[in-house]
């Protein structure tokens, strides 16, 4: 139970003592500093006693690798775990407070793109709900995702400072640090029993410092662990001791450590190849590598029975180098032979895959490579080595199949390049995609060979959200209401939630969702009024696509229909029209033109359509400066319509999709990603589905793709829209959108016209945006639809999904604890 009275004292004089002021005194970000202590000093005590109980029973653990964390702020999230959240709101009305001006306080803790970054977070809470021994591993950016300014309508980029007021529930923890090095060369020095030695010399060096997060399970008091790293340098004894006297070494040492992690790179489904970025990666991963080793060694004394105990999960292919690093530490620490080296890390290491798309693969140049990890970079060599071998060996005398082939499609290292997903898939026990048509896809086309070869390591795992974060914490409303419904055991059992399913057709229970689904329509009206000061109409259908700024995910094709729309109202002013509310938030990676672009285009849009009287505000557009995890929470509750418009066959899986369908939204979209999952649960006749198949878009992609130019030259509607981008109707300069322009009608050398079907799927596009319109005018048809996607979104918590990787790849065993009190 939550002590009300001892979590009142404790914000009272957590205030005092550490700003020596009394309540009246102190500004709300002072007050949520010390609301988080309070809470911070109830989440500490559970803390201790899991990793106790995990000392105690010694289970197996996850090392959830990953570069990114989109964690958002944890102060709601913590107290809703530890069921706080309505007895520490009621304690900060007695004082006067609204809990969410104090939770608005905190800046979200945004060390990840997207997505990929988003699911690593939603993963972690899963774990910690259901009980199983995880770590998270991560890096402690200094500067996260940036924050996202409109300027004249063009995005801006500023540094956030995430830090700057200090965070309430990290801990660090000096007694781990560790010593990561770059650089140098390796020599090798034979011992008295013809054993070679390999040791790095003149490298640089850089001090990992661990902080620790506290991950807290919903209601079963267990904390888990997510530990980022901090750079140091190594400061003035490595002077003093082997680099004596070499003072220019020691200054390099000083910068390197200076900036390793000041800043997350800011790509999404994209990789950018920067030196920088390799660091990163060999920095945390060396330090995550070398403590889990260390945190074995110190209760066990058999180095091969390492994976009985740990087992890690590489996030994508960013923290591929653990492989080589753990091979490192087997054979040039332990002394082991490669054999047996290999055999540890291969039961170790399993890798997820997260794209198909060409420009995220990882390559990094050999020469920088080797550069910067001579020793790793030998390992590579010989992991390559044997695997090449072993592709010789198995085609070496099939019928039909031309081995030089095979290897040049498949070895780790060819044209100069490092290629990680290779290694990765090379040395993974297990390999999975995010939702089941990716899965097919990376079997059946883009890791077809090494499926061939492998098929028993390749797997399904799709992805998941938790609803404690996106729909108790973000909708109380709605979650109030599901509880009455079907009790409140949907929170750690999501399917439960299919209760809701006889309610579909209740006149009453209709009336009653499309009351708090306009609630939440008003709670966003404000944010945009406040943010934006736009002004929009709650009866609007609220039609939203929020995610990263990407040309796969189409934002231009749903702003090329706004201005169909808007056409269409300026030639018909008494046609039949639904007033709709076209939501748009996005950031775009910094040196991305295209997104960027879009993303004027968007405003400029808006600029255009908001202030046109003559259209009596049936279409507001609106663009949400700077989408993160906390204004998420409010757009997903608001929302009508679920934009996921994605080109067939690109989305690996899409997790906002979930959200939306969790919150009432119905899914507009693709048969891309989970989508196709999605549509299963709920059934076709309660979501929009149109465009292209992704096998039909990969047979056009396999056969040269498509005509743009042709479409162009028949559609009358598509002709104009296109043409506005070019003709002064929404930029003075005309010039200013012609890359837009170009993309979808010009084949250059690096890219084919509209290499996303944005004119091929414009049309059917259009038309399920018609049936939206007169699905909506239908309010009780509408009202039944949204409360049946949320009665099946049961599949879709990371629970179920944490549930299947721990089945099925880790075989992990859930800790209970002894709650005291
Ligand atoms: C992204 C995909 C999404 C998917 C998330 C999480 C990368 C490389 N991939 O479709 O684009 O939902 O990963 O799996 O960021």
């Amino acid at each position: 139970m939550f002590d009300k009275e001892l979590f009142k004292r404790s914000i009272l004089y957590n205030v005092m003592n550490m700003y020596r002021k009394n309540l009246e005194e102190a500004t709300p970000q002072q007050i949520f500093q010390a609301a988080s202590y309070s809470i911070k000093d109830r989440v500490i005590g559970n803390w201790m006693n899991t990793q106790k109980a995990y000392e105690k029973e010694d289970p197996k653990m996850v090392y959830y690798m990953s570069m990114e964390f989109l964690m958002g702020r944890a102060l709601g999230n913590n107290m809703i775990n530890l069921e706080a959240y309505q007895g520490a709101k009621e304690v900060l009305e007695e004082l006067g407070l609204d809990i969410n001006v104090i939770e608005d306080q905190e800046p979200d803790a945004a060390l990840g793109n997207g997505g990929l970054g988003r699911l690593a977070a939603c993963f972690l809470d899963s774990l910690a709900t259901l009980g199983y021994p995880a770590y998270g591993c991560g890096i402690r950016y200094r500067y996260g995702m940036f924050k996202q300014e409109i300027r004249d309508g063009f995005q801006v980029e500023v540094p956030d400072n995430w830090l700057a007021e200090g965070n309430p529930f990290e801990l660090r923890r000096l007694e781990y640090a560790k010593v990561v090095k770059f650089g140098g060369h390796v020599s090798v020095r034979c011992d008295e029993n013809g054993r070679n030695h390999f040791v790095q010399e003149g490298y640089q060096a850089v001090r990992a410092i661990p902080y620790d997060l506290p991950i807290v399970g919903y209601g079963n008091g267990i904390v888990n662990t997510l530990r980022i790293w901090d750079a140091e340098s190594m400061g003035g004894f490595q002077l003093d001791s082997f680099d004596k006297g070499d003072y220019s070494k020691a200054v390099e040492q000083e910068n390197l450590a200076r900036n390793l992690v000041d800043v997350l790179y800011p790509n999404d489904n994209h990789y950018a190849g920067k030196e920088l970025r390799l660091k990163q990666q060999y920095f945390f991963i060396s330090a995550s590598v070398q403590e889990a080793v260390e945190k074995y060694m110190r209760k066990h004394d058999d180095i091969h029975r390492f994976p009985e105990k740990v087992t890690f999960q590489l996030n994508d292919t960013h923290p591929t180098v653990a492989i080589p690093e753990l091979m490192r530490i087997l054979l040039d620490e332990y002394n082991l032979g490669w054999d047996e080296a290999w055999d540890i890390t291969t039961r170790t290491c399993a890798y997820t895959n997260h794209t198909i798309m060409a420009e995220a693969l990882e390559k990094w140049p050999i020469d920088l490579f080797s550069r910067l990890l001579p020793r790793i970079y030998q390992i590579v060599e010989e992991i390559n080595r044997r695997f090449v071998q072993q592709v010789e060996e198995k085609y070496a005398h099939v019928y039909n199949v031309n081995v030089q082939e095979k290897i040049r499609k498949m070895a780790i290292l060819y044209d100069g390049q490092v290629k990680m997903a290779h290694m990765a898939i090379v040395a993974g026990y297990s390999v999975n995609g995010v939702a089941r048509l990716h899965t097919e896809i990376l079997k059946s086309e883009e890791l077809r060979d090494f499926y061939e070869m492998f098929p028993e390591r390749f797997n399904n795992k799709t992805n998941g959200i938790t609803q404690r974060r996106f729909l108790l914490h973000g909708n109380p409303l709605l979650a109030q209401w599901v509880t009455e419904k079907v009790g409140d055991s949907w929170i750690t059992d999501l399917p439960q939630i299919s209760g809701l399913k006889k309610l579909a057709d209740d006149a009453e229970a209709q009336k009653e969702f499309m009351e708090i689904k306009y609630q939440n329509k008003l709670r966003l009206a404000k944010y945009i009024k406040e943010h934006n000061d736009i002004e929009v109409d709650p009866n609007s259908i609220f039609d939203v696509q929020v995610k990263r700024l990407h040309e796969y995910k189409r934002q231009l094709m749903n702003i090329l229909h706004v201005m169909h729309l808007y056409n269409e109202l300026k030639a018909h002013p008494d046609m039949e029209f639904f007033p709709r509310t076209f939501i748009f938030g996005a950031k775009a990676a910094a040196g991305y033109r295209n997104a960027k672009l879009t993303i004027k285009l968007i405003n400029a849009v808006a600029d255009v359509v908001n202030n046109d009287a003559s259209i009596k505000g049936k279409i507001k557009v609106v663009f949400i400066e700077n989408y993160n995890v906390s204004n998420a929470e409010i757009i997903f509750a608001a929302a009508d319509v679920s934009e996921q418009i994605s080109t067939a066959s690109k989305e690996a899986s899409g997790t906002g999709n979930m959200k939306f369908m969790l919150n009432g939204a119905i899914t507009l979209g693709t048969l891309d990603g989970a989508n196709v999952e999605i549509v299963e649960e709920v059934g076709r006749e309660n979501a929009f589905i149109f465009g292209l198949s992704s096998n039909e878009v990969i047979h056009f992609e396999n056969n040269g793709g498509y005509d743009p130019m042709q479409i162009f030259n028949t559609d009358a509607d598509i002709r104009k829209v296109v043409n506005q981008l070019i003709d002064g109707t929404y930029s003075a300069d005309k010039e200013l959108f012609r890359p837009l322009y170009n993309s979808l009608l010009n084949t250059l050398s690096t890219n084919r016209a509209d290499t996303y079907f944005i004119l091929k799927d414009f049309k059917s596009y259009a038309e399920a945006q018609k049936k939206v319109e007169a699905a909506y005018r239908d309010r009780s048809g509408w009202a039944k639809s949204a409360i049946l996607n949320v009665a099946c979104s049961g599949k879709f918590t990371s629970d179920r999904t944490i549930q299947q990787y721990v089945d099925e790849i880790w075989h992990l065993d859930k800790v209970t604890l002894q709650q005291n009190g």
